[in-house]
């Protein structure tokens, strides 16, 4: 069974945690990775670092495939190249449901991280992985795509977000 995870949305203070690495590549952190697989493809996004689900590990899931079939596992995730070049791009997060905005971001990356078996891999990436990879490392250090926004932007989706959870509270009454 891979029960799916709850994701946490801004803004909520535990997605500004600044993750540690990962100890070990065991049955425990497998098991974690098959949820937030199960957890990126319910949601139908591109990718979740483990930030998002609470748990404040160096953890990154990705799938950027149409076919939604080709998963990749970074852990212990390292940019060990970024071009000079970018380029700005319209970004959404699962974990700011429903905003769009364009983000400045480096054309390719080259990334250096640990497989689901422990294995060392090198992932040399650009268009949209590239972008993906920069956005889930940034929640591993406590940042969500917003605050690359303006002041303005910022307090306004922070509002909307605040609204919206709770009309989800008011609608999430358990019966009695
Ligand atoms: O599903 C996602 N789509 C997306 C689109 C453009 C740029 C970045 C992303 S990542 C996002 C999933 C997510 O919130 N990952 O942290
Ligand atoms: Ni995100």
């Amino acid at each position: 069974m891979t029960a799916p995870l709850t994701i946490l949305r801004y803004p909520d203070p535990r997605l500004h945690t600044v993750a540690k690495p990962v100890a070990a590549v065991d049955e425990r952190l497998r098991d974690l990775i098959d949820r937030m697989l199960a957890t990126m493809y319910e949601a139908q996004g591109i990718g979740l670092a483990a930030t998002q689900v609470d748990v404040h590990e160096r953890l990154i899931v990705i799938d950027v495939s149409e076919e939604r079939n080709k998963p990749l596992v970074l852990i212990n995730p390292e940019i060990t190249w970024a071009s000079p070049e970018k380029r700005l791009g319209e970004e959404g997060c699962l974990s700011v449901p429903g905003i769009y905005d364009g983000v400045e971001r480096s054309l390719a990356v080259r990334v250096r991280a640990l497989d689901r078996s422990g294995q060392e891999q090198t992932i040399e990436a650009e268009g949209l992985l590239a972008v993906c990879i920069q956005h889930e490392m940034d929640h591993l250090t406590g940042k969500v795509f917003v605050e690359y926004l303006s002041m303005f932007k910022r307090g306004r989706i922070k509002t909307k977000m605040l609204k919206l959870q709770r009309e989800d509270e008011r609608h999430a009454q358990p019966v009695r």
